[in-house]
């Protein structure tokens, strides 16, 4: 029979050897558009409308992947470093609304085909690892605030920021001090790309 003290350590012991992180992929947005649009942001929604999401953490949420363990992200990175395709151009003309998340978004009237066929095959390899995927259709989206809970004046067009997808990379979702980062691990270029980069 294990007593408190011995099933306090063998719980710790568990929790050390599997550290578990939450990780997504995600395409990465160039500083100056990610500047763009919190100008924009700042000019079109009242304060009250939601919590602004930080310049640096602006990003597009390719495959969600959850609390994650060492050695299943490194499978899922083996996989990704893998995946050969092209970059794509990426145009947030298109603005919405999910008052039951409370997300007011931007994304894209028509997303381009290689963004889709990447975060499809990032998610069937997730899928495949057991990390639980949404049955909701994938629908790219630059989170601009949380919280949004209210009906909100959505501005009729967006500045139609863009950008060269060059590379995707996984992210690891840091909550300390009351703020919330997102870490870049990995990247990994998208062919056609000069510029590649690596492990961080
Ligand atoms: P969101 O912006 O639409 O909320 C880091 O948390 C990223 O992963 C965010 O972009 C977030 O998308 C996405 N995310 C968080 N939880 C998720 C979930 N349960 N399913 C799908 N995507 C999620």
């Amino acid at each position: 029979m294990i007593n408190t003290v011995d099933k306090t350590i063998v719980n710790k012991t568990i929790v050390n050897k599997t550290p578990l992180r939450r990780l997504f992929f995600a395409l990465a947005l160039p500083n100056a558009v990610q500047q763009n649009i919190v100008q924009w942001r700042t000019d079109h929604f009242p304060p009250e409308a939601g919590h602004l999401i930080a310049a640096a953490n602006l990003h597009l949420t390719l495959a969600f992947l959850g609390e994650v363990s060492s050695a299943k992200a490194q499978v899922l990175q083996q996989q990704a470093g893998r995946i050969s395709q092209s970059g794509f151009n990426v145009t947030l003309d298109d603005i919405g609304h999910w008052p039951g998340s409370g997300v007011i978004w931007l994304g894209c009237k028509n997303p381009p085909r290689g963004l889709l066929q990447l975060a499809q095959l990032l998610r069937s390899q997730a899928a495949r690892r057991g990390c639980y995927q949404t049955s909701l259709p994938f629908h790219p989206h630059v989170t601009l605030l949380r919280g949004a809970m209210r009906p909100v004046a959505l501005p009729a067009k967006t500045n139609n920021q863009h950008f060269r997808a060059e590379h995707f990379s996984l992210y690891e979702s840091v909550f300390a001090r009351g703020r919330t980062r997102y870490n870049i691990i990995q990247s990994w270029p998208l062919a056609g790309s000069e510029r590649t980069s690596d492990a961080i």
